[in-house]
């Protein structure tokens, strides 16, 4: 029997310990290297903390599977069993320039089921932590249900890029959900965008191109909260591919679905 108490009380402890390394860390200079384009950035304090993970989770749960962003865990073809997936640093951008508004984003799966859902905001510590059918807690703070807000009393979360020219989205689809809703905000780390959706923060996050890394710990939090996400088809995500993603609470979701987004 898995004893998903003893992995959650490691989790949170693990968590809060690698925090606590990238708060040090950042006194020193890192070094930086991109990866698949100029704005792709890695350093070695993301690689750095994934491996921090690696050698953690191994040490106690050998039989565990490990999908990490930065690639030092496993070459992953299936959810079977209990899979970790890990964002060492979710908003790496954010974490070069800003110093802030970044997270460590981890869900914790079994057999393809979201078990436990963490994402630490490390500047501001806020620890955001979900256990399935236990509720969602940013810190000690319990998050209620989600409300039903109407699109007009609603703040969207999404990127500019989506409404200006792009590869992956015609710019008309979403630029009159923009003028629709009450106002709009882009923070630049997935996990934190899903964490404050979750915590009734913003209302809806619409993206169109996420890793599983960057959506799996926010997915397991708005489980918790009665948040409703799919890709912009409308489809369900598979959490080993990469996806758009409409999330927030049913009554906005299904509203974009039926008045911005073509769908059968
Ligand atoms: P990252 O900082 O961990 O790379 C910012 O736009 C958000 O999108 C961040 O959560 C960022 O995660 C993620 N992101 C940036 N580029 C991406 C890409 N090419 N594919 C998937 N997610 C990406
Ligand atoms: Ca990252």
């Amino acid at each position: 029997m898995t004893n998903w108490k003893e992995i959650d009380r490691l989790a949170k402890s693990w968590v809060k310990e690698a925090g606590q390394r990238i708060k040090q860390s950042m006194k020193e200079k890192m070094t930086i290297e991109t990866k698949s384009n100029p704005n792709d950035l890695v350093t070695n304090i993301d690689k750095e903390t994934e491996r921090f993970f690696i050698e953690k989770i191994q040490s106690v749960f050998p039989d565990h599977h490990i999908l990490g962003e930065e690639g030092q865990g496993d070459k992953l073809t299936s959810l079977d069993g209990v899979v970790w997936i890990i964002d060492p640093i979710d908003g790496t951008m954010n974490f070069i320039h800003q110093k802030r508004n970044f997270a460590i984003s981890i869900g914790i799966f079994e057999n393809g089921k979201g078990k436990i859902g963490l994402i630490y905001d490390v500047t501001h510590d806020e620890l955001y932590h979900a256990f399935q059918g236990e509720g969602a807690y940013m810190n000690n703070t319990k998050l209620g249900k989600m409300k039903e807000v109407p699109l007009e009393e609603s703040i969207l979360a999404i990127n500019a890029t989506w409404i200006t020219e792009n590869r992956r989205i015609d710019p008309s689809v979403l630029s009159p959900l923009v003028r629709r809703v009450r106002g709009t905000r882009s923070y630049g780390s997935a996990a934190l965008e899903l964490a404050y959706v979750a915590a009734g923060r913003m209302d809806v996050y619409v993206t169109m191109r996420l890793a599983p890394w960057d959506y799996a710990a926010g997915c397991i939090l708005l489980d918790e909260v009665g948040g409703t996400y799919t890709t912009i088809d409308g489809k369900p995500l598979n959490f080993l591919e990469n996806h758009s993603i409409v999330a927030g609470n049913p009554a906005a979701h299904r509203a974009i679905f039926d008045e911005y987004l073509p769908h059968e």
